[in-house]
């Protein structure tokens, strides 16, 4: 028999598979045109029940809820290596029409307090399933390259403190954020540089590949 979890979680996994291919497709697109890419890499995740247990239980969310105060059961993330191209990613979020967008929430010029950067989109969107059309809550966060490597770390170190960081340790990751964010700083502004040596770069490889 189908346990109730498989079946609660079928469109979240669905919605996950489709919107990967939906929002990879979209990288590939500018790379077909020739054009840098305001997208490095797309990932994308159902979380897993014992998360969706624990968060519902810290934020008084009833079981049966869930659907509508969850927001990111279903979760995709969208690397850029720039600050400015967050704002190019969000605005073709806003053009599409696959989805409609419920709320945006900018940690980046409104960071956490815990030194967390990142912009998130929630949409409501609908997965077709045997019984019809469903809609649901998926999280888009969209961040730069830094932004991801420091709030994958605070979030390892998150999960063996139980949140409850040592003083010194969440002094360090407040500084390691502002370090992040400076390399995001510094980086835009040789972005036109790095971007030039991209395109030979990935021009030699396609030369190679028609050797
Ligand atoms: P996981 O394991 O990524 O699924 P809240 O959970 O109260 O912070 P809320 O209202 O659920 O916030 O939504 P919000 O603010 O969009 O944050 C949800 C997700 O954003 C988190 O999911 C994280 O993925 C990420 N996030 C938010 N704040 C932080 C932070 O300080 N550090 C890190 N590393 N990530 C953060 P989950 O459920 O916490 O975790």
């Amino acid at each position: 028999m189908v346990k109730h979890w498989d079946l609660f979680l079928a469109p979240y996994k669905q919605a996950v598979e489709e919107l990967k291919v939906k929002l990879k497709g979209m990288r590939t697109q500018f790379e077909m045109q020739g054009v840098p890419s305001p997208i490095e890499f797309v990932t994308g995740r159902v979380k897993p029940i014992a998360s969706i247990l624990d968060k519902a239980q810290k934020k008084n969310i009833p079981l049966d809820k869930l659907e509508e105060e969850m927001q990111d059961i279903a979760g995709l993330r969208m690397m850029c290596q720039f600050v400015d191209d967050i704002k190019i990613v969000v605005e073709l979020l806003r053009q599409r029409n696959d989805f409609e967008i419920v709320e945006e929430r900018d940690y980046i010029t409104q960071k956490k307090e815990s030194g967390y950067r990142s912009y998130h989109v929630v949409v409501r969107y609908p997965v077709q399933m045997i019984h019809g059309e469903k809609k649901i809550l998926v999280e888009i966060q969209i961040r730069t390259l830094a932004m991801n490597f420091w709030a994958t770390i605070e979030h390892s170190l998150n999960y063996k403190y139980s949140g409850r960081f040592p003083e010194e340790i969440k002094a360090r990751l407040q500084r390691t954020a502002e370090a992040a964010y400076l390399l995001d700083e510094e980086m835009s502004k040789i972005r036109f540089e790095i971007q030039e040596a991209q395109a030979v770069f990935s021009r030699k490889q396609e030369a190679k590949g028609e050797e």
